[in-house]
């Protein structure tokens, strides 16, 4: 029974409530000084940035808790169709000037400090990015999170509490070392910790048969798993506002925890030391974010994090629906769940366990649940992240599970025979378990099976996952795929992240109606012509630029004794991303070795001595990490670190080139870096890159692209007009037949400007002073990157595409001399936009896949400053 307390008449509590939010700039800075007393303990007479960062925050937060409670009671009220977005990874980034602006609060509070003596932006400054994540996996599920919360869907994020977040990238001697991301250590004032809401999770052990007398004790299952470890998941709640309304939904981060049960009884047999190792243990299962982008990660804490977090949600879950008394054979008509790749997929099988187990279900019925319940996003193709895991760990970690999941495959694979008879081979092809040496389960076949929709992220990888990938599954259950083309949320990535354009863009538009109606975006185009426009246009851009070269001045140049003039009438153009040999900064750094070399030429050729006339200067930016143990990732950012050390002190380019790798790139980097580009470059290999949605940011921002015929950057030339980008390369159907071609030894001749770029390479050009002292010669670090550059059969098409690549730089190049036409074309680009918020995205998931309709929490939408 709940335990209520002793007050009968709320009345009282309504009202001291409803008076506690302050409303006045007075009442605000009071607020924000008494958590500087109370909260933190700190003497209010002592204010430092970071105290009044984290007095705000606490101010902002006991605001939004008013909404998070309000919106979960009438949740609960209500009782719609509820959605779990399930994800090992959530790339947040800073959350202040979010909250702010979902509240429409941010003038009263820069007011309010300015009074204190403090800048609201530096405050922004002082707060660590939450970044639980790689990269675009997780910043799309905290785009959706932001989207679902502006359009009042009933959504819960579930998630894990890494201790420690994605490494923190530092260059060192021209190579990437990685650092703990302790993020936590100056406290993290947004979350609430529910000490109270805590299930524990099962681990090895083994499982027998029921007893009659447990059954005859009321035990509704067959099986009785006995594990021999057991890990508390204790809940933390970030609260995630919804722009301009009354809904702020919930992140439910999980937090493993020792039990104590468990480590009492090894404790009173006198085993201390196994005790405390057991304990921890426990507590290693959330301590670090895998840090693993795309490549196999076979590692057995990995599978412990994934089903903690499944059977914690699926726990959790349950037990809301259950309070409600309604009937499990209806769970699936009130709960979506969706899973973000297949990380989470182990939630299938352990929603299998609970109804049969706990719930004592038939088999057929809990089936029948599961399938309704479950919906699959995949976001790769590379065969070599599909998740799979040897089967005599998943026995030996998970022995209930691994039992489910032969039994959901004996089941599937009848079905298949029947509907193929003798057909061995494509049962062979389908099965949850590979066979050979070692069996695997593999992970997306067990979400295919067990959902009822299975969606790519955009058109092109929807094609090849029907076509190739899940071809037999297509043919089985031709319903179940479609393709959810990816998007971004128009707040952080435009509103927040650039004032200056959102400025311009409501004066043109006369409303801010804009970043809750994106569709009014597109009437930008109407203006695109105007002198007047496209002059503010231009200001923007060039105020982002300023402020993306100020923070480049007091970051990386900020020891440089020599350092580069940095000019915004340069051309900037940005690569950031995950650092990939299918996403091609290789091809780009290569690209940009051979204008080096030309501008030399040309220098020789022209002036005979310093500055270079009638060159567009640019200025040419990456940044990205690279998986700690994918080795030729680290040799392309040490190519590019190097080639920029060489650039950057040549005194005959130095005006019109220059080449920067941003170290450690994060959310509020991007956010920086983003605004401020003219050209961004989005060149994987077609075929290769899911979706992408740096490329939707870019151009939202008035950048344009450099891009190849993958992911989206398809269906974003369609909606803004191809000709308005720079595409280039080989389709995915020519990569697939050069592969083909290549396979048959048919090895391509290198192009002769990359067999210029890869012989200054080999000379020796890009070694350090430190690496020459050592007596290395010749290409050094890069041998293995040239020999594959002149192999003439490179897997990422890098040599085959060249040419093409070149072309498009040159096009760019041209455009950007023309600045009126340039910016036209960079107001339709941002015009043309709209289709790419994550508020559509979101929108589809919930008519399509989901079948959910909004749940608006009534009340007055009320912000100070409206009123
Ligand atoms: C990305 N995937 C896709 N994976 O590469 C990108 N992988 O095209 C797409 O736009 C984006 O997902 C959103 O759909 C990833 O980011 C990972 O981060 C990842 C993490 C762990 C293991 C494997």
């Amino acid at each position: 029974a709940e335990d209520k307390g002793s007050v009968d008449d709320t009345t009282k509590l309504w009202e001291i409530l409803s008076e506690y939010q302050p409303r006045t700039v007075e009442a605000i800075q009071k607020q924000i000084v008494t958590h500087i007393e109370y909260t933190l303990a700190r003497s209010r007479f002592t204010i430092d940035h970071h105290s009044a960062y984290m007095a705000t925050a606490y101010s902002v937060r006991d605001r939004l808790l008013e909404y998070f409670n309000d919106t979960q009671q009438y949740f609960n009220e209500v009782f719609p169709k509820r959605v779990y977005y399930l994800s090992i990874e959530y790339l947040l980034g800073r959350t202040l000037a979010n909250a702010l602006t979902s509240l429409n609060i941010s003038g009263v509070y820069r007011e309010s400090l300015r009074e204190l003596g403090f800048v609201l932006e530096d405050l922004y400054n002082q707060e660590q990015d939450a970044a639980l994540g790689n990269g675009g996996l997780g910043r799309l599920a905290a785009c959706y999170l932001d989207s679902a919360a502006a359009l009042d869907l009933p959504l819960w994020g579930y998630g894990l509490r890494y201790n420690y977040g994605m490494f923190t990238q530092s260059i060192i001697e021209e190579k990437q070392s990685e650092f703990p991301d302790f993020w936590l250590s100056r406290g993290f004032p947004w979350e609430i910790e529910r000490l109270d809401v805590v299930y524990a999770v099962n681990m090895y052990g083994f499982v027998r048969k029921a007893t009659p007398a447990e059954l005859e004790d009321g035990y509704k299952g067959k099986f009785v798993w006995e594990p021999d470890m057991e890990v508390l998941a204790v809940a933390y709640d970030l609260p995630i506002p919804g722009y301009k309304t009354n809904t702020t939904l919930n992140l439910r981060l999980w937090q493993s925890k020792p039990s104590h049960d468990f480590d009492l009884m090894s404790f009173n047999r006198g085993n201390y030391t196994a005790a405390i190792a057991l304990r921890q243990e426990c507590e290693n299962i959330t301590s670090v974010l895998y840090p693993d982008d795309s490549t196999p990660q076979g590692r057995e804490l990995r599978l412990k994090q994934q089903y903690f977090f499944a059977s914690a949600s699926l726990q959790d879950i349950v037990r809301r629906y259950r309070k409600s008394g309604r009937s499990l054979l209806e769970f699936g008509q009130y709960n979506a769940i969706q899973i973000n790749d297949t990380h989470p997929a182990v939630a299938i099988p352990e929603l299998m366990r609970i109804l049969l187990d706990e719930e004592g279900l038939p088999w057929g019925e809990a089936w029948a649940v599961c399938v309704q319940t479950f919906a699959y996003t995949n976001h790769t193709v590379l065969p070599e992240a599909l998740e799979t895991w040897p089967v005599p760990v998943m026995e030996k970690l998970l022995p209930r599970i691994m039992q489910i999941i032969f039994d959901i495959n004996c089941t599937f694979l009848s079905c298949v025979r029947k509907r193929f008879p003798g057909d061995e081979s494509r049962v062979e092809r389908v099965s949850i378990i590979a066979e050979g040496h070692t069996q695997l389960v593999r992970m997306a076949h067990l979400g295919i099976v067990g959902s009822h929709a299975v969606n790519a992220v955009a058109r092109l990888h929807g094609e090849i996952i029907q076509d190739r990938l899940f071809r037999d599954f297509y043919e089985m259950f031709p319903k179940r795929f479609t393709y959810v083309t990816n998007g971004v949320t128009p707040r952080r990535w435009l509103l927040e992240c650039n004032p200056y354009l959102s400025h311009v863009i409501t004066d043109t538009l006369g409303s801010e109606d804009w970043t809750k109606d994106i569709e009014q975006l597109c009437r930008l185009k109407d203006h695109a012509t105007s002198r007047k426009l496209q002059q503010q246009w231009l200001m923007a851009k060039r105020l982002a630029k300023e402020r993306l070269i100020l923070f480049l001045k007091t970051t990386q140049l900020k020891d440089d004794p020599n350092p580069p003039t940095l000019d915004p009438n340069a051309m900037f153009v940005v690569h950031i991303k995950r650092i990939h040999e299918y996403k091609r900064q290789l091809m780009n750094i290569l690209q940009v070795l051979l204008r080096y070399l030309r501008l030399k030429d040309y220098a020789e050729l022209v002036t005979g001595t310093e500055s270079i006339p009638h060159v567009v200067p640019r200025v040419i930016i990456f940044a990205g990490k690279a998986a700690p143990a994918y080795t030729r990732a680290k040799e392309i950012i040490q190519l590019i670190v190097s080639a920029a050390r060489l650039i950057n002190n040549d005194p005959v380019t130095r005006n019109s080139l220059v080449v920067f790798f941003v170290a450690d790139y994060n959310v509020s980097k991007a956010e920086i870096l983003i605004p401020a580009a003219d050209i961004s470059e989005h060149i994987s290999t077609a075929g290769m890159e899911a979706s992408g949605t740096s490329n939707m940011k870019f151009a939202l921002n008035g950048a344009n692209i450099i891009g190849t015929y993958d992911g989206a950057n398809i269906e974003i030339a369609e909606e803004v007009g191809k000709e308005k980008l720079f595409m280039f390369g080989a389709n995915a159907k020519e990569v697939e037949d050069v592969r083909a071609a290549y396979a048959r030894g048919e090895a391509e001749t290198i192009p002769t400007d990359l067999d210029r770029v890869i012989s200054f390479i080999e000379s020796g050009a890009l070694l350090s002073k430190e690496e020459r002292a050592r007596g290395i010669t010749g290409a050094g670090a890069y041998r293995a990157i040239c020999d594959e550059m002149r192999s003439g059969t490179d897997y990422w098409l890098v040599a085959h595409d060249f040419q093409s690549y070149i072309k498009a730089q040159a096009q760019a190049d041209r455009a950007f001399a023309n600045p009126k036409a340039w910016t036209e074309n960079s107001i339709n680009l941002t015009g043309g936009m709209a289709h790419f918020s994550s508020d559509r995205s979101v929108k589809e998931y919930a008519d399509r896949i989901w079948k959910v309709k909004p749940c608006p929490v009534p009340g007055q939408t009320g912000s100070i400053e409206e009123e």
